[in-house]
C-alpha cells in the first residue's frame, strides 16, 4: 500500500499537478461592493492607518488590478541603453516581460549560445565588430490604416543605426538590420499608416557611405539620410533590397513622424544642427551645446516618401554599400524634399490624428509650433521658398505655420486624446501641458492646464495616442530623473514612469513606477485585446525565428548522438522532468552541435538549459527546438541542467557531459 501511495505521489510530482490542485472546500466568492454599500469601514480604517488622502485612495482604486485579472492595455517601453523593450500592463504598471533586442539576455536565452538568436544579433554587426549592445529609443507598433494592429513592434538602436523587428505572436526579436551608410539614427522607428515602410532618420552626420573624411570636410562630405525600410508582412521581415534612403544635409536629423490620412505619403523629421557645428572644444571652438544652438531657426524636413519610392523604381538612385540612395539634387528636382524653418533646437514632431497638422516642440523655445499640411502644399505649389546652402527649398515660415502656443519651458513630445486635446511634455518645467487643437482657427489652440510630474519628463505615451483614433484614458510620463521618489539604491537610480489619468480635470498622476531595467525613451500603449499571442509553438520542433518546423526537430524516441570524426551532433529532448540523453561523452577537441526540442505542448511548460563552464543559456519554450554549438577544448566533468523550476523534480532534470582528455 505504501508503495502504491509513493508511486502515485511521484506521478503527481512528475506532471507538476501538485501545485495546480486547488482545495476541495467551497469558499464563498466575495461580492464586489456597490455604490450604495459605500466603502467598507475596514477600508477606511486601513486608509487612515496608512495616512492616505482621498486622492491616494482614488489612485489606488484606479490602478489596482486584482490577482488573476488582466490589464486593459499593453505598454511597450524602450529600454534605452539596456538595448531591450519592456512590456508593462496598464493601469497596474506591472512589468510583464523584458524583450531582449540588441543586448544578450540569459533568461530568454537570447544571444548566449542559441544559434538562432546569435544569427539575429550577428546580422546587426558593424563590419567585423560583433555588436552586443544598443541604445533602444523608439518603439513603433505596426499599423493598418493608421491604427495599431497588434502584429509587430519595431525599435531602433541609436548607437549603431539599426532597426529591429519583434513578432507579437511570441514577443521575440526576429530581425535586426543595419543601415550601411550611417553610424547613428534617432528619428526611428515610425511606421507609415499601413506599415509599408519603417522610417529611420540619421542623428549624427557622418560621411555618406560611412567612410573616413576629416572633420574639416564636414560640409562637403558629411551627410544624413532618411531611410525607408521596406517591411513585408507576409515574411515578417524588413527587405533591405527593397528599401531606400534619401540623402539630406548634415543638419543632425532628430525625431520623425509619418503623415496619415490627409498627409499620408509624406514624412516629417526635425533637425537641430543647421549651424553645422563640428565641436573642437580643446581647439578653442565653442562646445557642441553652444555651437548647435546659435541660429534662431532649424529646419523641419518634409519629404514625400511615396514619390521617392516611385523615383527609386524609375532607377534614379545611386547604390551606396548596397543601399539605394536618392541624392539631394534628384530629391530637389523630383519634388521629394522641402524644409520649413522651425524654432531653436526642436526635438519632437508629431502629426495630429487627422493628419492635417504637424506639432513641433523646440527644446529652447517655450512654444509648440503647429504647421498646416494644406499650407505646406500651398507653399510648395506657389514655390514660396528660398534655397538653403545645399539647394533645398526652404518654405516661407509664415506661409506654412498655423499657430504657436506658449506652453512652458523645454517642450519635447506631444500625444493626443479622443477629444481634440494635445499633451506635451515640458522637460525643464517637469510638467505635462494639456492644450486644445484648433484646426484652422489659430485662436483655437489654447493651453488648458499644466500638471507637475517628478522629474524631467521626456517622452510621453497616451493610449493609442499617436494613431488616427486615440483612446485618451491614460498617459504614461517617462521621466528621466527619480531623485527622492523611491527607496535609495545607490548612485544609479531607476527612472520614474508615472501613470496619469486623463479622465479627470485636471489630469492626475495616479501611479509611480520605478523602471530599474533601462531608460525608457519612447513607449506606445495599445488595447490589450488587439494582441493575440500564442501559448505554445504551432508544432513540436518549431524554429521560432524562421517560424517553421526546424530541420533539427527531435521527437520522443528520436534522441541520438551522432559522431563523424571530431564532429558530434546531439539531438535531445526535454520534458518534465528529464533531459534525454542525460549522459554525453565527448573527447577533448570535439566540435559539438547540440539541438534540444521541448516536446511539451502544455501552456507555460518552459524548460531552460545551462551548461556550466560554457557560455550557454537557453530558453526552450513549449514546442521549440533550440540549437547551440561549442568546442570541447577543456577536458573535465560537466553538469548541464534545466534552469526553469518546471516541476517538483526539476532539480533532477540534469545530465552529465564528460570530456575525456
Ligand atoms: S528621444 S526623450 Cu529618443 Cu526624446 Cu529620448
Ligand atoms: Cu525543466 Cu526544470
Amino acid at each position: 500500500m505504501r508503495r502504491i501511495i509513493s508511486v502515485l505521489l511521484l506521478a503527481v510530482m512528475l506532471t507538476g499537478l501538485l501545485t495546480a490542485c486547488g482545495g476541495e472546500e467551497e469558499t464563498p466568492t466575495p461580492q464586489p461592493v456597490s455604490v450604495e454599500s459605500g466603502l467598507p469601514s475596514a477600508a477606511l480604517e486601513i486608509a487612515a492607518a496608512r495616512g492616505l488622502t482621498p486622492d491616494d485612495i482614488n489612485a489606488a482604486l484606479k490602478t489596482y488590478v486584482p490577482s488573476g485579472k488582466w490589464d486593459d492595455y499593453y505598454l511597450f517601453a524602450s529600454g534605452g541603453h539596456s538595448g531591450n523593450l519592456i512590456v508593462i500592463g496598464v493601469p497596474s504598471m506591472r512589468i510583464l516581460k523584458n524583450i531582449a533586442v540588441f543586448t544578450p539576455e540569459a533568461w530568454q536565452g537570447y544571444g548566449i549560445g542559441d544559434l538562432g538568436t546569435e544569427a539575429v544579433l550577428d546580422a546587426g554587426n558593424v563590419g567585423d565588430v560583433k555588436i552586443r549592445m544598443g541604445d533602444a529609443h523608439h518603439p513603433a507598433l505596426s499599423e493598418t490604416n493608421g491604427d495599431y494592429d497588434g502584429q509587430w513592434v519595431f525599435i531602433n538602436d541609436k548607437a549603431s543605426a539599426r532597426v529591429a523587428v519583434i513578432d507579437l505572436r511570441d514577443f521575440r526579436t526576429k530581425q535586426i538590420v543595419k543601415d550601411p551608410n550611417v553610424i547613428s539614427n534617432h528619428g526611428s522607428t515610425m511606421v507609415t499608416p499601413n506599415t509599408d515602410y519603417i522610417i529611420q532618420g540619421t542623428q549624427y552626420a557622418t560621411p555618406l557611405g560611412w567612410e573616413y573624411a576629416p572633420i574639416s570636410e564636414y560640409k562637403e562630405k558629411y551627410r544624413g539620410v532618411i531611410t525607408l525600410w521596406k517591411f513585408d508582412r507576409e515574411q515578417g521581415r524588413i527587405i533591405p533590397e527593397e528599401s531606400f534612403s534619401i540623402e539630406v544635409p548634415p543638419y543632425w536629423q532628430d525625431l520623425c513622424d509619418a503623415g496619415k490620412l490627409d498627409s499620408d505619403g509624406w514624412g516629417f523629421c526635425n533637425s537641430f544642427n543647421t549651424e553645422m557645428a563640428t565641436g573642437g572644444n580643446m581647439e578653442g571652438n565653442p562646445q557642441f551645446e553652444a555651437g548647435v544652438s546659435q541660429r534662431d531657426m532649424d529646419y523641419l524636413h518634409i519629404f514625400n516618401w511615396k514619390k521617392a519610392a516611385e523615383v527609386v523604381e524609375a532607377g534614379k538612385f545611386e547604390e551606396i554599400n548596397g543601399m539605394r540612395v536618392i541624392r539631394m539634387p534628384t530629391a530637389v528636382e523630383e519634388g521629394i524634399l522641402y524644409f520649413a524653418p522651425e524654432p531653436k533646437s526642436p526635438h519632437g514632431v508629431d502629426v495630429t490624428p487627422d493628419g492635417k497638422y504637424m506639432v513641433v516642440a523646440g527644446k529652447l523655445d517655450p512654444h509648440v509650433t503647429i504647421y498646416s499640411f494644406a499650407k505646406i502644399q500651398q507653399a510648395i505649389a506657389d514655390k514660396n521658398w528660398t534655397l538653403d546652402e545645399f539647394g533645398i527649398p526652404v518654405l516661407d515660415f509664415d506661409a506654412v505655420m498655423m499657430a504657436q502656443v506658449e506652453l512652458g519651458l523645454g517642450p519635447l513630445h506631444t500625444q493626443f486624446d479622443a477629444d481634440g486635446n494635445a499633451y506635451t511634455s515640458l522637460f525643464l518645467d517637469s510638467a505635462l501641458a494639456k492644450w486644445t487643437l484648433g484646426g484652422d482657427d489659430p485662436a483655437g489652440y489654447q493651453l488648458l492646464e499644466k500638471t507637475p510630474v517628478q522629474y524631467n519628463i521626456g517622452h510621453i505615451a497616451a493610449a493609442e495616442g499617436d494613431t488616427v483614433s486615440p483612446d485618451g484614458q491614460y498617459l504614461v510620463a517617462l521621466n528621466k530623473w527619480a531623485v527622492d521618489r523611491f527607496l535609495p539604491v545607490g548612485p544609479l537610480l531607476p527612472q520614474n514612469e508615472q501613470l496619469i489619468d486623463l479622465t479627470t480635470t485636471p489630469v492626475k498622476v495616479i501611479y509611480d513606477m520605478p523602471m530599474g531595467i533601462g531608460e525608457p525613451h519612447y513607449a506606445q500603449m495599445i488595447k490589450a485585446d488587439k494582441l493575440k499571442p500564442i501559448n505554445v509553438y504551432p508544432e513540436v520542433g518549431w524554429d521560432a525565428i524562421a517560424w517553421e518546423k526546424s530541420e533539427h526537430a527531435t521527437l520522443s524516441g528520436e534522441e541520438r548522438i551522432e559522431r563523424d570524426g571530431n564532429n558530434v551532433t546531439i539531438y535531445s529532448t526535454s520534458i518534465r522532468s528529464h533531459l534525454t540523453p542525460d549522459r554525453v561523452e565527448l573527447k577533448k577537441g570535439d566540435h559539438v552541435v547540440w539541438h534540444i526540442t521541448n516536446i511539451e505542448t502544455a501552456h507555460d511548460a518552459v524548460h531552460g538549459f545551462q551548461l556550466g563552464g560554457q557560455n550557454v543559456s537557453l530558453s526552450i519554450e513549449p514546442g521549440a527546438t533550440v540549437s547551440f554549438e561549442f568546442d570541447a577544448n577543456a577536458d573535465g566533468s560537466y553538469a548541464y541542467y534545466c534552469t526553469e523550476f518546471c516541476s517538483a523534480l526539476h532539480l533532477e532534470m540534469m545530465g552529465y557531459m564528460l570530456v575525456e582528455p
